[in-house]
């Protein structure tokens, strides 16, 4: 039986296309390449990694609300983190760590991105690491479960 912590690594809307979209803004990583090194970090970090998308905002707050049984969360909200009560909600309704993450700086883009809806309800948020920003929001996610354990 595996007892390790699991942490749930969710991609929001456009965030399937990494790799192809706007390299300039989010580097030629693809999120198959992302999800692979996470799933390996966790493993050393000491928790496991279980890895999910959707450019669908119901699906994504079902997502969250799942992620009431697990240990944590890192999220990438794409564009949803600039509109979407919905997600906050959700996120805030649950208790389970969560941790934004930005590829891009989105406080050095148009105005409309530097406001986050979900951030306020956030455990951690990363920005304009490129994407080794997910590999400093699972490190974070990993040291709040160690607080929390
Ligand atoms: C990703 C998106 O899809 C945008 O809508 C956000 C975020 C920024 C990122 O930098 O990862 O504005």
């Amino acid at each position: 039986m595996d007892a390790r912590p699991t942490v749930l690594l969710l991609n929001g809307p456009n965030l399937n296309l990494l790799g192809r979209r706007d390299p300039a803004q989010y580097g030629t990583t693809t999120l198959a390449d992302i999800e692979k090194r996470l799933v390996e970090l966790g493993g050393e970090l000491g928790v496991e990694v279980v890895c999910a998308q959707s450019n669908h905002e119901g699906e994504l707050v079902d997502r969250i609300h799942a992620a009431r049984d697990l240990d944590g969360v890192v999220f990438n909200p794409g564009a949803y983190a600039h509109t979407s009560i919905a997600l906050r909600d959700a996120i805030d309704a649950v208790p389970t760590p969560c941790v934004e993450v930005h590829i891009s700086n989105v406080h050095a883009r148009e105005p409309f991105r530097h406001v986050s809806m979900t951030a306020p309800v956030m455990s951690g948020c990363v920005s304009g690491c490129g994407v080794h920003g997910y590999e400093l929001a699972l490190r974070h996610v990993v040291w709040l479960i160690g607080q929390n354990g």
